[in-house]
């Protein structure tokens, strides 16, 4: 296996329209990112992953993209993008564009032209049918949208607004390879993949994810775009088990660095449901599918991304941690944070997550932007379901949980904005989780994360070791062991809120060197029989 410069870096994902408005517009932009270049150095990132800035109409946000080659005038213009790809370089960090492939805008030039007639040049580059078939949109309701201009339906598997593009059509693979090419040419460090393993489907046989062409079409696009270069990428596969996950990552193939997978995020929703039919976390559920892939994925054969949040998830504190307390939120963000980070992989952090924010509960659903949970509002209120039950499940997983704009300071709109009207309402807790507080204050989740980072940076144990998972039968603790030729390092999280004692003596761990970091300033040295306080985490040097 060879080395590769991901293995040792830490990804922080921006989510623009929320980060930093600096034309009072409400929403954010590319130069709020340049004007926060080195708060992120001070964090100790090396790679920011950039959700989509190109031209959209913003039905999902940018996710919808009428121009991949220009910017969306909200987010500035070209000479702005090419700044901050500079501005990030003198720092010593690379942008990782986010590229959506599987869909465009159906304000994008190919579909307006696609939709025109039947036998117009560009027909080819979407999906059209005389009758729709039984997929259904992730937005709701059918995934085939009729077009009465020419009698037939076209595919969607996203909204409306977003047409799937035919990765049949080998016209459409190489003009998109083409994109690619334009933004490596500008200096990019990488991208990533969104949807990916949709663009295999074969929609006659009602096969979305991982299609038989899949890996074709992927190996193509290696060869012809960023395989001949040193670059970091990573894809969006919803479906992926570790040895899915091999096809995509095992350098021998050609394809992405590594990729996203969600087995350990679909583990608080019910067997078979969606992501709204909530059931509690078992923690059993975590050690074992996070123990999964850290041993049947291990760099001889592709390699792991590490993350709790994204633009599209709730926020890791209030899902996983505990947000009804100052001291708790502190505690259990850092307990969340550190059983992360000790692990093997690429680390993700997404904006806010160092600082500890949290999820939002909009009084009204008209505070929502998300065209995701509106849609299933209005389905599941047409289905039956009670408002109460509704707006229940999107306190819990909407989107709009990760999309809240970015809390800086604690004036007007959190530093956010000068606007009286930021696209989104701010979190009305940024008075006490915001930045300026978070970098006045050495016990904050920041410096937690910037020492993990650090750490990460300092040990190859935790770039490279082995892992194994301890304490597996223990329902309150989760504990793993990693080791490179002689350096152990043991991580201990208490996952809950109330104090375990655990014996680590019958582990035959050796004794332990030192305390790496801590949640609590007073943890022990002697491991053998250690009582755990609430959410304490450790990572000793054994
Ligand atoms: O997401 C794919 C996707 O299926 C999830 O967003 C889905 O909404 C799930 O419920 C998340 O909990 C990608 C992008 O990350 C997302 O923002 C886009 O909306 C989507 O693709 C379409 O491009
Ligand atoms: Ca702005």
């Amino acid at each position: 296996m060879e080395k590769k410069w991901w293995h040792k870096s830490v990804v922080y994902q921006i989510y623009p329209r929320s980060f930093n408005d600096t034309n009072g517009d409400g929403i954010g932009d590319i130069q709020g990112i340049i004007r926060k270049l080195d708060y992120l150095n001070e964090l100790g990132i090396d790679v920011i992953w950039l959700s989509p800035v190109y031209k959209s109409p913003n039905d999902d946000n940018g996710y919808d993209i009428s121009d991949y080659e220009d910017i969306m005038d909200e987010f500035g213009t070209m000479q702005d993008m090419d700044m901050l790809i500079l501005e990030a370089k003198k720092r010593g960090i690379k942008i990782v564009m986010d590229l959506v492939l599987n869909h465009t805008s159906d304000e994008h030039k190919w579909f307006i032209e696609s939709r025109k007639s039947i036998d117009n040049s560009y027909r080819d580059y979407y999906i059209w049918r005389d009758k729709p078939n039984n997929i259904k949109s992730t937005f709701s309701g059918s995934a085939w949208q009729y077009d009465e201009t020419t009698n037939q339906y076209y595919l969607h598997i996203f909204s409306k607004k977003q047409p799937d593009l035919n990765w049949e059509n080998e016209i459409v693979r190489n003009k998109l390879y083409d994109m690619i090419n334009f933004w490596i040419d500008k200096g990019v460090g990488g991208f990533r993949l969104d949807v990916i393993d949709l663009v295999g489907k074969e929609i006659d046989n009602e096969i979305l994810g991982n299609g038989p062409k899949l890996h074709d079409y992927i190996q193509e696009m290696n060869v012809k775009t960023f395989g001949k270069h040193d670059m970091l990428t990573v894809g969006e596969t919803w479906g992926a088990t570790p040895e899915i996950a091999k096809m995509y990552s095992d350098q021998k193939r050609n394809e992405f660095s590594m990729i996203f997978q969600f087995e350990h995020i679909l583990l608080d929703q019910q067997e078979g449901k969606e992501k709204w039919d909530l059931k509690p976390l078992e923690l059993k559920d975590l050690k074992r599918v996070l123990s999964k892939w850290q041993i049947e994925l291990t760099e001889e054969d592709g390699w792991n991304s590490l993350f709790w949040n994204n633009h599209d998830l709730p926020r890791i504190i209030s899902r996983w941690g505990n947000d009804t307390s100052e001291e708790l939120r502190v505690l259990s963000g850092k307990m969340l944070a550190t059983l992360l980070h000790g692990m093997k992989g690429t680390p993700y952090i997404y904006q806010g997550e160092e600082i500890g924010m949290t999820n939002i509960k909009y009084e009204s659903l008209d505070d929502y932007r998300d065209i995701e949970l509106i849609n299933m509002y209005n389905e599941r209120i047409k289905e039956g379901y009670c408002h109460d039950d509704i707006m229940n499940s999107i306190y819990s997983k909407g989107r709009d949980n990760a999309r809240t704009p970015m809390q800086w300071d604690d004036s007007n709109n959190s530093g956010f904005t000068t606007s009286k009207e930021p696209w989104i309402k701010v979190n009305s807790n940024y008075r006490t989780v915001n930045v300026k507080k978070a970098l006045d204050d050495k016990e904050s989740i920041f410096y937690h994360y910037k020492k993990l980072i650090q750490v990460r940076k300092e040990h190859e144990t935790i770039i490279y070791g082995d892992y194994k998972l301890i304490l597996e039968d223990n329902n309150q603790v989760f504990a793993y062991l990693r080791q490179l030729n002689e350096e152990k390092i043991l991580v201990i999280c208490n996952f809950y809120n109330t104090e375990v004692e655990i014996d680590l003596s019958k582990e035959n761990l050796g004794c332990t060197k030192e305390i790496m970091l801590s949640n609590y300033n007073d943890t022990k040295l002697d491991i053998n029989k250690i009582l755990l306080r609430p959410y304490e985490a450790i990572m000793y040097k054994l």
